[in-house]
């Protein structure tokens, strides 16, 4: 049987089928990624072959991953734990107030996400707070990151102002992100009506005094296909193997703009001809964009891991 893993809670994996049915798995057998220590060797949103036992069902092959999104396991740990696997988009909920989320860690979250080329789209959450000076600086913050490709909402989810927001997640499994206090989880009760009780659900019909730590879970939006990765208590993702003079790929401009620096292996910090200080000089890219360009480049070569925020 094929399904797909919708909850993982440490050990545990629940798994749906194509008739809907659920099943409580573990893994079996040895998978690995290449190159990476992962707590985790399956993940939500991975395609697996199962083996239904007596009580517990097996998780036998893992179907190639389209991308994955990984995070390190703690702070002090080499290993990683994969957050999500075949995810179509990401959002980032941000808010400009209330609290305020900062631009560096929005640069981060693009970047990480640029390098596993997943799109994403920028939530705008707590509109509703904003005065006039907050509107204008939501309206810059926009036209900045429009102007660079990606898709904004402003939205105010106590509100349930979300019609185009859910327009934009039809069909596609997207995994949800943003610091804590943003209003994720309201966000994620107005788009899916219910949200907490289907946790309760799982957790009556199957969770048989497992480990209940969720690390992520899958929901059917209603009323329409696609899917969305909550991820409780995790904040972002990292990546690995993004060497310094690799950074700049993952921010747009400053790629874009660095065909035109003199030097080949230009790091857009001293160099004379170089094409991104000129702009930004000139006021053509972002001070903030830059800034966080430069923060990333100052991370310090962490086991090949890299933070993103
Ligand atoms: N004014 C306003 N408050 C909101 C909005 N969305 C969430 N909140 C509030 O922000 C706080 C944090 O929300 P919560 O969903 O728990 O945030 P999370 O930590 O990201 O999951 C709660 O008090 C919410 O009621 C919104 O659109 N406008
Ligand atoms: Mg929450
Ligand atoms: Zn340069």
């Amino acid at each position: 049987m094929t399904g797909t893993v919708i909850r993982n809670t440490g050990s545990w994996y629940v798994v749906r089928t194509g008739d809907g049915q659920l099943f409580n798995c573990k893994v079996k057998g040895n998978f690995r990624l290449k190159g990476i220590r992962s707590t985790n060797p399956v993940a939500v949103g991975d395609v697996v072959d199962i083996s239904p036992g007596a009580d517990t069902a097996f998780i036998t092959a893992i179907h190639d991953r389209r991308n994955y999104v990984i995070r390190k396991a703690s702070n002090l740990s080499k290993q990683s734990h994969i957050i999500a696997a075949n995810v179509d988009q990401a959002v980032l909920v941000v808010t400009l107030r209330h609290p305020e989320t900062n631009t560096t860690f929005i640069d981060r979250f693009l970047a990480s996400a640029e390098a596993y080329r997943i799109p994403v789209l920028l939530v705008f959450n707590k509109v509703d707070l904003l005065d006039k000076d907050g509107m204008q600086q939501l309206n810059d913050i926009s036209r900045l990151y429009q102007g660079l490709g990606y898709a904004c909402f402003a939205v105010s989810a106590i509100h349930s102002q979300l019609s185009t927001l859910h327009e934009a997640l039809k069909g596609k499994t997207t995994l949800f992100s943003g610091n804590s206090g943003v209003g994720k989880s309201t966000l994620l009760n107005a788009l899916i009506p219910g949200i907490e009780a289907k946790t309760a659900e799982i957790s009556a019909s199957h969770d048989t005094g497992m480990h209940t730590t969720t690390f992520s879970e899958m929901y059917d939006l209603p009323d329409t296909t696609g899917a969305i990765i909550d991820t409780p208590g995790i904040k972002g993702f990292g990546t690995f193997d993004i060497e310094p003079e690799e950074v700049s790929h993952y921010f747009r401009e400053i790629f874009t703009l660095s065909r035109s620096c003199r030097f080949g292996n230009c790091t857009h910090t001293h160099e004379p001809g170089c094409a991104v200080l000129a702009a930004l000089e000139q006021g053509r890219i972002a001070a903030s964009r830059y800034q966080s360009y430069l923060s990333m480049m100052q991370d310090k070569d962490d086991g090949k891991y890299r933070a993103a925020f």
